[in-house]
């Protein structure tokens, strides 16, 4: 309760899912999205009676956007406890069929993104001696699927970064640490959530809440990482 809370990736899927789960917790919510669709989750927050909420129409691959961002929130909300870095985009297809403009672009969101984000909230974080960084990343942060290379190759370079950094701000107190889904009924890769193919799959809320329950944990204990998966899909595939 009374935690400030930044979502990056907030305007539908797994991010709005995270927004309306630390909202019932009681957390003041920066939401971040780079399209139109954050203000919608906004609106639809604020109806359902939850106030302290402000939306950012970002870019998490924009230094400059989200440095402001943060400004502002600690000057809305005076502090930040959470960071969930969930903004991802996802394609798939053999490697040659993968252009250089689509490789930067899925760099730049699911890892520069997220490097973006942590040496945002960093300064803040390790003033106040506190602080939670969450990183959505993926089973294929852990194992490797054919015609993902680069977004598997995103989400190693996640896993990678999460785990080193977790080691050099543990004396600041901050808490780091990451969520591995399978696969998750949302938007992902250009996908429709609801669809009757992906009835069995991980439900937005699932993964939802194992953030919570990270960011709730007792704040001498760090959970490392949360790996979920629909019971349907072989792990690892
Ligand atoms: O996908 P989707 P998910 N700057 O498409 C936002 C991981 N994951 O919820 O920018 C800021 O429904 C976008 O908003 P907007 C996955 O890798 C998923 O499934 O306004 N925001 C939207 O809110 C990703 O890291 C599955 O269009 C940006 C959100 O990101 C995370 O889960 C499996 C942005 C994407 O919502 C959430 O993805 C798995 C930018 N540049 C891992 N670009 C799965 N679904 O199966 C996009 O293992 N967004």
């Amino acid at each position: 309760t009374n935690q400030v809370a930044i979502i990056t990736g907030a305007s539908r899927g797994i991010g709005k899912a995270i927004a309306f789960q630390l909202a019932e917790q009681g957390a003041k919510l920066a939401l971040v999205g780079s399209s139109e669709g954050v203000y919608e989750t906004e609106k639809e927050l604020k109806e359902k009676g939850f106030s302290y909420v402000k939306a950012f129409q970002v870019d998490v691959a924009n230094e400059q956007q989200m440095q402001k961002m943060v400004t502002e929130v600690l000057e809305e909300f005076g502090q930040i406890d959470i960071l969930v870095n969930n903004a991802g985009i996802g394609f798939f297809k053999e490697v040659e069929e993968t252009t250089v403009e689509e490789w930067e672009r899925i760099f730049a969101v699911n890892v520069q993104g997220v490097f973006i984000g942590v040496k945002a909230v960093l300064p803040h974080m390790k003033e106040r001696k506190s602080g939670t960084i969450i990183t959505i990343s993926s089973d294929v942060g852990r194992y490797t699927i054919p015609n993902g290379a680069a977004y598997t190759a995103t989400k190693y370079a996640v896993q990678g970064f999460s785990g080193s950094l977790a080691q050099e701000v543990r004396k600041y107190g901050i808490r780091v640490g990451t969520i591995n889904p399978g696969m998750v009924d949302t938007y992902f890769a250009n996908s429709v959530q609801g669809v009757p193919e992906k009835r069995d799959w991980l439900k937005a809320e699932d993964v939802a809440k194992a953030v919570v329950y990270m960011a709730s944990a007792p704040k001498h204990m760090l959970i490392d990482e949360i790996v979920l998966h629909p019971l349907i899909q072989q792990y690892p595939i």
